[in-house]
């Protein structure tokens, strides 16, 4: 067993027995990039399983976290069977009781299938690979359209709230509780400086339709085919909530557009890639079709500055409030992060009436 998960494992064990399945033989690696919930591969002699703790700190109701993964995919495997959606639903397991979530302690957990031969990518190198990046999760948010957004629980409230999240960072500025702010005042000015578009991004954000959204779509949250490679599944549906569609596009603008991982200091050297950008804009109105009014295009832009800037706000506020919210690898990572977001947030703004040309 890996140091990672030693702390849980009498909890994985107790998890384990709650369920139908002979886990007798099952062992357990760490997986994937995530920076919030603790996830892990189980692996038997017959299949892989996911296993996930759901921080509990960032999701304070993990019990409405797997019950709307629940109904998303209930509605999603309703749309494959009729051919409207055409990638995996990798499924949460029920208890013996027919629970999805269970507690053991102070924390929550959950098993869900493992999508096998398929790979996530943590950056893509090419137009063709966005363009299928933009299919996939502009497919999941219209095969949900007929979908009450509303009944799904709001997870995280305000979680895209460009005024809330300013509201937050003059909080962490004002408490200073880590003496941070003497590190990052140019960055925390910066941020206040950018008062007039956030609202114009408010002022938009009253006139556009609420979708079922995934509010994550960062690039390794989509598995791809080990065989094809094509996608084959939208994975941690822990986000969705009803949203605006500009917030997933501009998450995927934010991970896949920029040259440099979202961490990476050597911001100097950054640069957008416009064929990527084009393949993302371009595909994502084409498969929603009719489906998507001209002004949400026209939004897509705008959540294109914005997700980098919300991100690097969220970032920042976490690394004045002492890292408390990201995992974090050392002192400046949150600070790394919120610099180079707003690096990111700065060359998608220059280029912005070059960008408009892709709107259909
Ligand atoms: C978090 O855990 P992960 O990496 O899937 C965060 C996203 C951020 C992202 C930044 C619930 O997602 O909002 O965009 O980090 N998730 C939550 O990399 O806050
Ligand atoms: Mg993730």
């Amino acid at each position: 067993m890996d140091d990672k998960n030693k702390p849980y494992s009498r909890d994985i064990q107790l998890l384990l027995s709650q369920f139908e399945q002979d886990f007798s033989t099952a062992s357990i690696a760490p997986l994937g990039n995530g920076h919030i919930n603790d996830t892990f591969k189980l692996t038997t002699t017959t299949n892989h399983f996911v296993i996930q703790r759901v921080n509990h700190t960032v999701f304070p109701d993990p019990v409405a976290v797997c019950n709307n993964t629940q109904h998303i995919n209930q509605h999603l495997n309703k749309q494959k069977l009729i051919g409207n959606y055409p990638y995996c639903v990798p499924q949460q397991l029920q208890t013996k009781r027919g629970e999805s979530a269970v507690k053991i302690g102070d924390n929550y957990w959950r098993i869900m299938e493992f999508i096998e031969n398929s790979y996530t990518l943590e950056s893509v190198t090419s137009a063709k690979q966005a363009a299928l990046v933009a299919q996939a999760f502009a497919q999941f948010s219209h095969a949900l359209s007929e979908f009450p957004a509303r009944n799904l629980s709001v997870i995280i409230k305000d979680f895209h709230n460009i005024s809330s999240r300013m509201e937050q960072l003059k909080q962490a500025t004002s408490k200073d509780e880590h003496n941070r702010l003497m590190h990052c005042q140019v960055v925390v000015d910066f941020c206040f400086s950018q008062q007039s578009f956030i609202d114009h991004v408010m002022t938009l954000c009253q006139k556009l339709p609420i979708h079922v959204t995934h509010n994550d779509t960062k690039i390794n949250n989509l598995l791809f085919s080990s065989s094809s490679h094509q996608p084959c599944a939208v994975i941690d549906l822990d986000t969705c909530m009803p949203g605006l569609l500009m917030h997933d596009f501009g998450d995927m603008v934010r991970t896949c557009c920029s040259n440099l991982a979202e961490d990476d200091t050597d911001i100097h050297n950054m640069v957008l890639n416009l064929s990527i950008f084009e393949a993302l804009i371009v595909n994502y109105q084409e498969t929603f079709a009719d489906n998507i009014t001209a002004l949400e295009k026209q939004s897509l832009i705008v959540g294109a500055r914005l997700l980098p800037f919300i991100i690097g706000t969220r970032f920042l506020t976490d690394y004045l409030n002492g890292d408390t919210y990201f995992q974090t690898a050392h002192t400046n990572h949150n600070l790394d992060r919120a610099k180079n977001q707003f690096q990111l947030y700065k060359l998608i703004t220059e280029a912005e009436d070059n960008l408009q040309q892709f709107i259909q």
